[in-house]
């Protein structure tokens, strides 16, 4: 019961048993794979064979043309197994679908004594519907530890999934450690009271909270996610969703003279950076730091929700917008995105931002994240941008599966998993679920809103949109039993 479902698979008779004689010969970085998603519960060594042969589990790059980048064939027979791909993501995706096709024990993270590690006989050839799969983790509002980020990779993984957006910086917190800028982290990493605005959940409400991530972190974090195939794309909110950095840092907000706490209530703050040559100057160096950081060639930086308010009652501001000859000063958005955008181009980088972006003609080449309904995936692909699906009517996380009574509190609407297994994205680069935190204080939380949902959302970008649903759900059932011997604290199925 492969989940996503493969391209295309054939049944045979008979079976390959994994065995302590069984051997590896894979590319290093696959074999360090295979063992490390194959070892911990069946605990045999797997060591490296010096060429294929009976009895090894042989990983190899051939050219290929119908794999492109990701795809994969794997073929078990009763001697052993080969699998092949024309680069090395393609091989690291076979691994994870071997691993699927071993009883669910396999799963564990420790030996499990008396399974019978049988690989059925089969032939697999299978190859990605859409280039980006992508799932947003916000731990800006609450900064989930990073044992979870490890373990979150690990699930995207086991889902082929292959991009973690990691939104690090927001209004209510700001996570990623900035060496230049010290007081990011120490200031506005560390908020006063933690709003939940609920009384049905006495977990959060009132209490103090703070965190963030240290640079060697985070890179850690990154070369864990590269073995198993998965990016991780940074997201850096500007200019707006910034109140967390004014409050470090008075001087990039519009009123420096008044000092800020870092937010304690959701919703879209006022509080916007200025236009000061300070203030680019400052998310030069912060953008700097990101890219030394994050190896993945994409930067997102943000550009939802920018209240022009604060840009609207200062002099300074308006003066700037005057100079650029913009008609209004909402228009210091588009100019903001520019020297954005320009700058990671620079570095070596394209920029992804949300779609507001869109309205103010941003550069070619940014990739525009279309949240606010499926109409702005049109907008952005009739703009000429390559486009990630990522609208609220099908991929926020956040909002409760079902409206029952004892659905835990979330932020707005109700996202049921047949409506995210029937997303249509269209033409774009791909699709991505979005976990906004407001209202998952906890990693138990994080995991009952993302599971089942992301796994439907895996499958429509790896297999296409239009599969069955009533198929999908019985292979799902059976999916659950593993992430049940992962602990995932998943909704379970009505
Ligand atoms: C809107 S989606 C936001 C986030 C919130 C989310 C809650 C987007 C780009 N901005 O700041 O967390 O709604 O669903």
């Amino acid at each position: 019961m492969l989940l996503p479902r493969p391209t295309r698979m054939r049944r045979s008779e008979g079976a390959f048993p994994l065995s302590p004689a069984t051997r590896v010969h894979a590319p290093e970085p696959v074999a360090r794979l295979l063992r490390a998603l194959l070892t911990p519960a069946t605990g045999l060594p797997l060591p490296d064979a010096p060429a294929p042969g009976d009895g090894v589990l042989t990983f190899r790059l051939a050219a290929d043309p119908e794999l492109g980048e990701e795809g994969y064939r794997l073929r078990v027979t009763p001697t052993g197994v080969v699998a092949g791909a024309a680069a090395e993501a393609g091989l690291r995706w076979a691994a994870q679908t071997l691993r699927q096709l071993l009883p669910d024990p396999v799963y564990a993270d420790r030996v499990v004594r008396g399974v019978d590690w049988r690989l059925p006989c089969v032939e697999v050839t299978d190859v990605p519907a859409y280039a980006w799969r992508g799932s947003l983790l916000d731990v800006a509002r609450w900064c989930h530890p990073l044992p979870f980020l490890y373990r979150y990779v690990d699930l995207l993984a086991l889902h082929k999934l292959n991009t973690l957006h990691l939104h690090l910086t927001d209004d209510q917190g700001w996570r990623f450690d900035v060496r230049r800028y010290p007081l990011l982290t120490e200031l506005g990493g560390v908020r006063r009271e933690s709003p939940l605005g609920h009384a049905r959940d006495e977990r959060a409400d009132g209490v103090p909270h703070g965190g963030f991530y240290t640079q060697r972190e985070l890179r850690d974090l990154v070369d864990y996610a590269a073995l198993r195939g998965v990016r991780v794309m940074p997201e850096i909110d500007l200019p707006g969703h910034t109140q967390a950095a004014i409050a470090a840092y008075p001087e990039l907000g519009n009123d420096p003279g008044t000092r800020l706490p870092v937010g304690t209530t959701w919703g879209i703050s006022t509080h916007v950076l200025n236009v000061a040559d300070a203030t680019l100057d400052f998310v030069r160096d912060v953008l700097d730091e990101v890219v030394d950081v994050f190896p993945f060639e994409y930067v997102h930086i943000g550009g939802d929700e920018v209240p022009s308010r604060e840009w609207a009652a200062s002099p300074h501001a308006q003066r700037r917008a005057a100079q650029l000859g913009l008609a209004r000063v909402a228009d210091l958005q588009g100019w903001w995105t520019a020297h954005l955008t320009d700058h990671l181009a620079r570095r070596g980088r394209r920029a992804a931002a949300w779609d507001e972006i869109l309205d103010r003609r941003p550069a070619e080449g940014t990739t525009i994240f279309a949240w606010r309904g499926e109409d702005r995936i049109l907008a952005g692909r009739h703009a000429g941008h390559e486009v990630v699906a990522a609208p609220y009517t099908h991929t926020y996380f956040d909002w409760a599966e079902h409206d029952g009574p004892d659905e835990p509190l979330a932020i707005a609407g109700v996202l049921p998993l047949e409506r995210v297994y029937g997303f249509a994205p269209g033409p774009v680069l791909g699709v991505q679920g979005q976990l906004w935190s407001e209202y998952l204080p906890t990693t138990d939380r994080v995991e009952w809103r993302a599971f089942p949902r992301l796994a439907a959302l895996a499958e429509v970008g790896w297999s296409g949109a239009g599969g069955d649903f009533g198929e999908f759900r019985g292979r799902l059932a059976a999916h659950l039993g593993r992430l049940d011997r992962l602990g995932v604290n998943y909704r379970p199925l009505d």
